[in-house]
């Protein structure tokens, strides 16, 4: 993924139309688009091939399984496009190992959510966030996926992995975060689902976010 805009849409529209439409308005101003589980599973895994022309596509499934399935899970969403996939951290090294080789062997990208962004994050995962960060590292990951609802947070895993891995930090407009303020913690890309696919005119609002982030660059 080329660090030009450092704003990656998450794309979670649940109409095929509906996200052609507004990857071709703002593929100008992102360096990826990001599906998940709403937007496969209303159209099919074939939306990602679609979507690829617009932008390097990166597949949110969260995978979070044994390694063997987790390898599974991952052939088939490279052989779907994507060039990248997030695969949770918990599960251990064993299975982000498994994920992580399958990736450099495609030489595709593997994200590694430590902690979440939304409230309930707090409740387990942000224990095992430090933890989940350094495995990341020692296995040489392409990212980390960090909240930008807490930008210092995003600045203690930027300690701990270094400068080898990419941030990339959902969590921006719609949960609370601030694009600008991520971005100067240590993320090097700012994820924005609702601030953009819900506006009027999601050009104009994917270019309003790069803009901002541009003046403290
Ligand atoms: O809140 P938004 O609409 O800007 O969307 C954020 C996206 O990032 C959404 O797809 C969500 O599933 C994903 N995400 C988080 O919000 C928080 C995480 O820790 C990991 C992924």
């Amino acid at each position: 993924m080329e660090k030009n805009t450092r704003l990656i849409l998450a794309l979670d529209v649940t109409d095929r139309d509906e996200a052609i439409q507004i990857s071709e308005k703002v593929a100008g101003y992102v360096d990826a688009i990001k599906i998940g589980y709403p937007l496969a599973l209303a159209t099919g895994m074939e939306i990602i091939g679609q979507l690829s022309k617009y932008a390097p596509i990166i597949a949110d499934f969260k995978v979070a399984d044994i390694p063997n399935t987790n390898r599974l899970i991952c052939e088939q969403v490279f052989k779907a496009g994507a060039d990248g996939v997030i695969v949770q951290g918990f599960t251990g090294h064993d299975s982000l190992e498994a994920a992580v080789k399958l990736a450099k062997e495609q030489k595709k990208d593997i994200f590694v959510v430590t902690e979440m962004s939304h409230p309930g994050a707090l409740d387990f995962m942000q224990q095992a966030g430090e933890g989940i960060a350094k495995m990341a590292a020692d296995v040489k990951a392409s990212g980390v996926v960090a909240p930008a609802t807490r930008p210092e947070r995003v600045t203690e895993i930027r300690k701990i992995i270094g400068n080898e891995l990419s941030i990339i930090s959902p969590g921006v407009g719609a949960q609370g975060g601030s694009a600008s303020d991520v971005i100067k913690a240590g993320a090097d890309w700012v994820i924005v689902g609702r601030s953009i696919y819900q506006s009027d005119e999601p050009d104009m609002a994917a270019k309003k976010i790069v803009d901002e982030i541009k003046e403290v660059i």
